[in-house]
C-alpha cells in the first residue's frame, strides 16, 4: 500500500456520469456555502492499493462549512472495471438536519447502482416537514425502470431515498437533476436554520451516530476496500473516513 498526499499525475479516466455528479455536487456546495478546507486524517486524502493485481485508487474532496462539519466526496477506481462515487455530508449536529448521502457504482456495462437520500436524524427517522414540502413535488414525477431493493441496514434512509439501476442515458440524467434537486433543497434549507438548544442536539447526534452505525453494515463496501487492503485497514477507512462517528 502506499499513501500520500500528492495528486496522481495522471487524472484518471471515470465513468461520465461519476464526473458530471462530482462536478454538480462540488458546484453546488460551492454555490450556497462558504467553503473551508476540511482535513481527513493523516495519509488518507489520496490512496493506492491493490486488488487482484488491479489498481486500486481513491480520491477525496473534502471541505466543512458553518452547518455542515464534513462534506466528502469520494471517487474511486478500482482497477478498470468498477469506479464509484461517494458523497456524505454531515451537518454539525447543533442543527436539525438531515444526512445528505449519494454512492454510484459503474462498470464497463454501466452504472449497477446509483443512490441518493436525504436521510433523517431524528428521533422519529422522519423527515422535517420544510423538507417534506420542497421533495414531495418532484418525487411524484420520477418514473425509473429498474427500482432495486434496499439491504436490511437500508431502514436509515428516508421515502424520498432512490436507488436504481439507471437503464438510459436519460435516467441517468434523471437521477443527476434529482441529486441537484437535494443538494439545492438541503443547503438552502441548512442556510436557514438555527442552532438547538443543547438538549436537542445531542437527538441528532444520535441519530447521525446510528446512521453511521448502519452505513458500516455495507458488507459489498467493505469487501471491495478489504481486497484491496485487508480487514484491518478497511475498519478504519470505514470508521475515519466514510463514516467516522461523530464524538
Ligand atoms: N457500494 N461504495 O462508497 N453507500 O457509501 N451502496 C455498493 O450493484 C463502494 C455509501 C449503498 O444491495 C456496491 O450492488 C465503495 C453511501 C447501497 O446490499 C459496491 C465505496 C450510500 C448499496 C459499493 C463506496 C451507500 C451500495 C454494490 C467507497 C447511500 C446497495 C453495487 C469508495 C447514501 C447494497 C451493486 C446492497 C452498494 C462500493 C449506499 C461495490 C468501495 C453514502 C444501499
Amino acid at each position: 500500500m502506499t499513501t500520500s498526499s500528492e495528486s496522481p499525475t495522471m487524472e484518471p479516466n471515470f465513468y461520465p456520469l461519476i464526473t458530471q455528479l462530482a462536478d454538480v455536487i462540488v458546484q453546488s456546495w460551492q454555490q450556497h456555502l462558504d467553503l473551508d478546507p476540511f482535513e481527513l486524517p493523516e495519509g488518507l486524502g489520496y490512496i493506492e492499493g491493490k486488488l487482484d493485481d488491479e489498481r486500486l485508487m481513491i480520491r477525496n474532496t473534502c471541505y466543512q462549512s458553518k452547518h455542515f462539519r464534513k462534506m466528502h466526496l469520494e471517487m474511486a477506481k478500482v482497477g478498470t472495471n468498477l469506479d464509484i462515487l461517494h458523497c456524505v455530508m454531515f451537518p454539525h449536529s447543533e442543527y436539525a438536519l438531515p444526512m445528505f448521502g449519494c454512492d454510484i457504482v459503474a462498470t464497463p456495462k454501466g452504472i449497477s447502482a446509483a443512490i441518493a437520500d436525504l436521510s433523517p436524524t431524528n428521533a422519529t427517522q422522519t423527515l422535517d416537514p420544510v423538507y417534506e414540502e420542497r421533495l414531495l413535488e418532484g418525487h411524484k414525477k420520477l418514473n425509473f425502470s429498474q427500482p432495486r431493493v434496499l439491504p436490511e441496514w437500508g431502514a436509515i434512509f428516508s421515502k424520498y431515498c432512490i436507488f436504481i439501476r439507471p437503464s438510459s442515458p436519460d435516467e441517468e440524467q434523471l437521477f443527476v437533476s434529482r441529486v441537484q434537486a437535494f443538494l439545492d433543497i438541503h443547503c438552502q434549507i441548512a442556510l436557514e436554520s438555527q442552532p438547538l438548544p443543547a438538549e436537542q442536539q445531542q437527538i441528532h447526534l444520535a441519530g447521525q451516530q446510528n446512521y453511521c452505525a448502519e452505513q458500516q453494515k455495507n458488507d459489498k463496501t467493505r469487501r471491495i476496500l478489504e481486497k484491496a487492503f485487508d480487514a484491518e485497514w478497511a475498519e478504519l477507512y470505514f470508521s475515519q473516513v466514510l463514516f467516522d462517528i461523530p464524538a
